[in-house]
């Protein structure tokens, strides 16, 4: 039951990744329970980073832990590989890549794609499967196709999608929070959860309650996280997630990356106020 947080890529005013920041949070997570820290995921707006960012967050984080799962996917392969070569001399979890998006390609090159990132890297590789923001389902059939994947992390609220990998005797996540206690409870390797950024200690109690058999316990926290969500989602989940962790968490993690703009001040002290209400600390 391992809790995985895809962390927030902290940004300054001037739009430069603190990496001081970075550290904090990374080493607050871990304090708190989390088990796998995942970089440049959607959370850490990924697909808005270049490849020298995405290198300086992994960088950050593998300074304070080497439980690091390094997402390094993007639309240009070769600054792909370049990341996974980087990795190749460092010891960490895995590498892990969305599938090419945007385009619509044929699935031999997706195949392709993950084929090459596995004969390049010394590294476990890992697919991050997010079909509703890729517009591309890497299901459990190519994955078996592709034949050296070694862990997923599916964002999927089709759950019976994510269990088939576990059939492949791979590492499997589910990314929806609102299938965190789900993902626990249900014999996967455990949760990917946005929500981990700001609220660790609730992913923490389901997990407990699961463990001494309190199933009711561990709803009654899952709802806490979905009201949380839905809020977030109100005003712009991402965005969100940011003023949160300096609410909840009690430091700041600097600010998102236009067009993933800040919060205006007004929505940031109505979005505090009700999460405050939903989760009553
Ligand atoms: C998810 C979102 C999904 C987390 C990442 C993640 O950031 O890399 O609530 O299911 O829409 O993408 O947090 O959130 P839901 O895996």
């Amino acid at each position: 039951m391992e809790i995985v947080v895809p962390i927030v890529t902290p940004f300054t005013s001037d739009g430069k990744i603190d990496e001081t920041k970075v550290r904090t949070h990374v080493e607050n997570l871990l304090k708190k329970g989390v088990d796998i820290i995942f970089v440049n995921g959607t959370t850490g707006l990924g697909p808005a980073l270049s490849a020298e960012e995405k290198r300086k967050m992994f960088d950050a984080t593998i300074e304070v832990t080497d439980k690091v799962i390094f997402q390094v996917g993007s639309l240009n392969l070769s600054e792909t590989m370049e990341l996974v070569s980087y990795a190749n001399k460092k010891d960490l979890i895995a590498v892990a890549s969305y599938p090419p998006y945007y385009f619509s390609i044929p699935k031999e090159f997706i195949v392709k794609y993950f084929k090459d990132i596995c004969s390049k890297s010394s590294n476990a590789v890992y697919l991050y499967n997010y079909p509703s923001a890729t517009g591309k389902d890497v299901d459990a059939d190519m994955v078996k196709e592709i034949g050296c994947i070694s862990g997923v992390k599916d964002t999927n609220p089709d759950f019976a999608h994510t269990l088939r990998y576990k059939e492949l005797g791979i590492k499997t996540y589910n990314g929806s929070d609102s299938l965190a206690m789900t993902s626990m409870a249900s014999g996967l390797d455990g949760t990917v959860s946005g929500a981990g950024n700001y609220a660790p200690e609730i992913l923490n109690q389901i997990r407990e309650s699961l463990r001494n058999g309190d199933v009711g316990s561990a709803i009654k926290n899952q709802f806490v996280l979905i009201d949380l969500v839905n809020l977030t989602k109100r005003v712009g989940q991402f965005s969100a997630i940011y003023e949160l962790v300096e609410e909840f968490q009690g430091y700041s993690v600097g600010y998102p990356r236009d067009p993933i703009y800040p919060l205006s001040k007004d929505n940031s002290e109505k979005l505090r106020e009700e999460a405050r209400k939903i989760w009553k600390k």
